[in-house]
């Protein structure tokens, strides 16, 4: 009987181990009692995106003028961009390569990419293309047709937007490590106007993403998942669920969407799919197996599947709204700040 009494205090032991906290919680009791809640969890502080802080950093690319692969712009804004995260305390890694472009031009392409506490594993990717179109072969005057693009939405909002991301992330670090990739070559795709071009395929597009994805800057490199930003700085843009994220990634659809919604943001993330598109997320999947997701704004009544200022010469500073990036970049902090 003293055998058998001994076994089952042996075992409520046991039990009682089993049900504590993990040593060093202070909040054991509630945690024991919430077991696979998050209710109880520290409340995270998240920082204040600044809608206006993004827009001046478009603006100081804008400034540079378009920054078409192997030009004067593209140089100098490659400079500006590898500064600015140096001096947010980034590990920067500038990645060259000659990358040949479908119509046979060779393009002196240069990912930026700027690491925030690089001894992490646990990692978030955030990305977007800085490199500007040297073609607006969607304007309505042909006489634009070889003129290269302002590029403000297209190039300068995702990228000012990850700027102020950065800035925060020099202040204020994640819980994860965070990789912000600038990929360069993205724009270079075939000409829309000309009917020769026709032949050339979807993977004209988005050559600087390929070749990271080919070759990481870090061995094996991974990530837990990846977030583009491809043009959201549109006024009154709408982001609906992009078909290849919902394809690589739909929780993490999902989450952004649901998270964009909880901080009132629900008519700038569209909770509809929308748009299929061929752009960075695709590499860094298809190469990478990193789950990812584009969010870019699309509008599936037009044309050319985009909004008005899209390959157009009107793609300027006029097109860029900060509440646009606020939105986005809010909602990209709470989910990073939120990563444990
Ligand atoms: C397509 O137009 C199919 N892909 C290009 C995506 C893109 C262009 N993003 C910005 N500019
Ligand atoms: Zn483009």
């Amino acid at each position: 009987m003293r055998k058998y009494s001994l076994l089952l205090l042996m075992f409520m032991l046991l039990l009682a181990g089993c049900s504590n906290a993990p040593a060093g919680s202070g909040e054991g009791a509630a945690a024991a009692n919430h077991i696979n809640s998050q209710d109880n969890a520290p409340k995270v502080n998240v920082p204040v995106f600044s809608g206006d802080s993004a827009y001046r950093f478009v603006a100081e690319q804008v400034a540079f003028g378009p920054r078409v692969p192997n030009s004067e712009g593209h140089k100098a804004c490659s400079n500006y961009l590898e500064a600015k995260l140096r001096s947010y305390g980034a590990e920067v890694t500038v990645q060259t390569a000659d990358l040949t472009a479908y119509n046979g031009d060779v393009l002196h392409a240069r990912n930026i990419i700027a690491s925030f506490q690089p001894e992490k594993s646990d990692r978030v990717l955030l990305f977007a293309h800085w490199d500007t179109r040297p073609w607006a072969d969607s304007d309505s005057d042909p006489a634009n047709h070889y003129k290269p693009i302002p590029g403000a939405n297209d190039g300068g909002s995702g990228v000012g937007v990850l700027l102020e991301i950065a800035r925060h992330l020099a202040v204020q670090p994640t819980e994860v490590g965070v990789d912000i990739i600038l990929f360069d070559a993205e724009d270079y795709g075939r000409h829309e106007a000309d009917s020769e071009d026709a032949k050339f395929g979807e993977s004209t597009w988005a050559l600087g993403s390929e070749y990271w994805a080919k070759n990481p800057h870090v061995k094996d490199y991974k990530a837990r998942y990846g977030i583009l930003l491809d043009i959201v700085g549109a006024p009154g843009s709408k982001f609906y669920c992009e078909g290849y994220s919902m394809h690589f990634a739909p929780n993490l659809v999902a989450n952004v969407w649901n998270t964009a919604a909880n901080l009132g943001y629900s008519e700038y993330f569209q909770l509809y799919t929308g748009g299929t598109i061929t752009d960075d997320h695709v590499n860094v999947y298809n190469y990478r197996f990193i789950p990812c997701i584009d969010i870019i704004n699309c509008d599936p009544e037009s044309p050319n599947g985009f909004g008005p200022y899209h390959h157009t010469m009107k793609d300027d500073m006029d097109w860029i709204d900060s509440k646009s990036l606020k939105a986005v970049g809010q909602t990209v902090l709470e989910v990073i700040y939120n990563e444990r």
